[in-house]
This record gives structure tokens, C-alpha cells and sequence, in this order.
């Protein structure tokens, strides 16, 4: 994806951690335009730094001191690192619970201002396909996963309201190159509207701990989105280009939970360990 120009000012350094995953690859490159220098980290080895202007730290989330490091200098935080899919709890733990704490007692010691929290659509994915819903409906998260990314929206709360440490907590739908099944007709967020939605939460004032869906303009969607258009946010993407090649899978069955739940097959993981 090449960098769309943009008019805004640049933050001097940018933290963007999980960058050696899928989202990370893209938001390397995308995020360029909004800082002099992006700080790019990982737990997992990430490409050399292409140039002066990226900096590149290995860092476990788990680790309290390293994260303090980690975060020492930067302007703002774009927190996409850590375990991303549902795994037994002692694995989300380290990353997901802990990492989330050190991250905000790192931003709190060296008084970063502005946090974006990639949570996750799983927050709430106990939901039905035909229920819509806001970002301030009650949380029905459908995992562990999505019980640490709950945990990370109050730790976000808490944070604003003790510590005047703003969050954007962006509740990601799906966010590949493609929508990879039916499901993700719905909740399909393009890279260039991840972009889009990443800069509105970045450069708007005042958003206290603000909860947006990342989904991008398509045409079934399940979220009532107007708390992401207050912050300027206007998806230009639809998932409807890939219908045909998304139909053309077998239909799965009535009550799969990937026809059923907004969380889709999330809500059938586990148990673990028995
Ligand atoms: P990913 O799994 O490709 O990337 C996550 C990165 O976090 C990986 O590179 C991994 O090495 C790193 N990580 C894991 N444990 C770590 C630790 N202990 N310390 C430091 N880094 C660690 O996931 P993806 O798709 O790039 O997602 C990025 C973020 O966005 C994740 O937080 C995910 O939960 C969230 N998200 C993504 C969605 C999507 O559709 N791609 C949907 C909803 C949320
Ligand atoms: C997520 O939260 C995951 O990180 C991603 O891999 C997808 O599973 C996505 O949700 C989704 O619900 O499609």
C-alpha cells in the first residue's frame, strides 16, 4: 500500500507495537506521513530498519521493564502487539493482560498523551448476526481473547479518568487484504480505511477513552459506527467487490456459529486443557 500524503503534522516519534504481524507489515508502511520516526516493535524478529526514519526495539509485552524502555520517547502509541487470536488463558496472560498494564504504566512514567488500542471485534461476540449494536452496548466477549481485549478498553478508562491518558480503542472487525467468508462481508476493514480510521484517532481532540468499530462501508454491517464518524472517520472501502468470490464458497450450515454469532467461530473455541 503507498503512503497516502497527508497535510496533518507529523508527531515526532511513533511507537507501533505487534509490528512484525499482518497488520504491522501494513501499518509500517501506511503510518509513514504522521511521524518523523516510527518505533517499531515486536517479540518476533522484524525487518531491518529501512531507513533513519524507523527505529526497531524486540520486546516481550510480558516484560515490565522492557516496556518501560520501550516506550521511553515517543510521542504516541499504537498498541496492535499480542496474541491475536483465542489460545488458553495462561497464553494470553503474558501478552494480552500483563502487556496491556505495562504498556499504559510505561505511557503514565514517561507522560505519552495519546493511545490507540487495537481491540477486537471479539469484545462483543456473543451478539447475533441480526442484532445491531453501538459501541457502548454491553460487552459480550466470546473468548479469552476477547476478555483481554475487554480488560484493555477498562484499562484504557481507567487511564483516561485517573491519569488524563486518552485512548482510542478501535474494536477491528476483520482486517485482511480480502474478506475471507461470508462473515467478513460484514465485518471486512480495508487497509486503506484501517489508515484512515488509525489517523482520525490520532489527530482528534478531546477523546477522552472513545470506542470505535474498524469496519469499512459495507453494505450488511451489524455496528453502529457514529462515535468513529464523530472523530472524522468516513470508510471509503466496501466489502461488496468480493461477494461473488466469497459466495462461491460452500454454505456452511444454518446455526454454524460462523452464520450465527458476530464473533463467528470465536465463540466455539475451547474448553482448554480438559
Ligand atoms: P498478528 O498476530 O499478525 O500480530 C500480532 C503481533 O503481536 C505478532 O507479530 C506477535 O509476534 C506480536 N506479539 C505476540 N505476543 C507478543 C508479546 N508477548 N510481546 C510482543 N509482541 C507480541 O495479528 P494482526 O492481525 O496483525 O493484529 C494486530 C492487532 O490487531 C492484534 O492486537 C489483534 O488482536 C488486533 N486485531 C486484529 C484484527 C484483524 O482482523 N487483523 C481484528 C481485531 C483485532
Ligand atoms: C480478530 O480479533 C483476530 O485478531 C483476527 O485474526 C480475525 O480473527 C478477526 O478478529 C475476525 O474476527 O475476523
Amino acid at each position: 500500500m503507498t503512503p497516502t500524503p497527508t497535510a496533518r503534522p507529523p508527531f515526532n516519534r511513533l511507537l507501533l507495537t505487534g509490528a512484525a504481524g499482518g497488520l504491522g507489515k501494513v501499518l509500517r508502511e501506511s503510518l509513514r506521513p504522521y511521524a518523523n520516526v516510527i518505533r517499531l516493535s515486536d517479540i518476533a524478529d522484524i525487518t531491518p530498519a529501512l531507513d533513519d526514519r524507523e527505529e526497531v526495539v524486540l520486546c516481550d509485552l510480558a516484560d515490565k521493564q522492557a516496556v518501560h524502555q520501550l516506550v521511553e520517547g515517543v510521542d504516541a502509541i499504537l498498541h496492535f502487539g499480542g496474541v491475536s487470536v483465542e489460545r488458553p488463558f495462561e497464553e494470553i496472560l503474558g501478552a494480552n493482560i500483563c502487556g496491556v498494564f505495562h504498556i499504559y504504566e510505561a505511557a503514565r512514567r514517561h507522560g505519552v498523551k495519546r493511545m490507540i488500542f487495537a481491540s477486537s471485534n471479539h469484545v462483543i461476540g456473543f451478539y447475533k448476526q441480526d442484532d445491531v449494536i453501538d459501541a457502548h452496548s454491553p460487552r459480550r466477549p466470546d473468548s479469552y481473547y476477547g476478555l483481554s481485549k475487554s480488560y484493555g478498553e477498562d484499562m484504557a478508562s481507567f487511564y483516561f479518568d485517573r491519569y488524563g491518558i486518552e485512548t482510542v480503542s478501535v474494536r477491528i472487525g476483520s482486517s485482511f487484504a480480502e474478506p475471507q467468508n461470508r462473515r467478513m462481508m460484514s465485518t471486512w476493514l480495508s487497509f486503506g480505511d484501517l489508515t484512515h480510521l488509525l489517523e482520525c484517532a490520532l489527530y482528534a481532540p478531546n477523546v477522552g477513552h472513545t470506542v470505535v468499530y474498524g469496519v469499512s462501508d459495507n453494505k450488511n454491517v451489524w455496528w453502529d459506527n457514529r462515535f468513529a464518524t464523530a472523530l472524522g472517520y468516513a470508510a471509503k472501502d466496501n466489502s461488496e467487490v468480493f461477494r461473488e468470490k466469497v459466495e462461491a464458497q460452500p454454505m456452511p450450515a444454518a446455526d454454524d456459529p460462523a452464520m450465527v454469532y458476530q464473533g463467528g467461530a470465536f465463540v466455539a473455541a475451547g474448553p482448554f486443557g480438559d
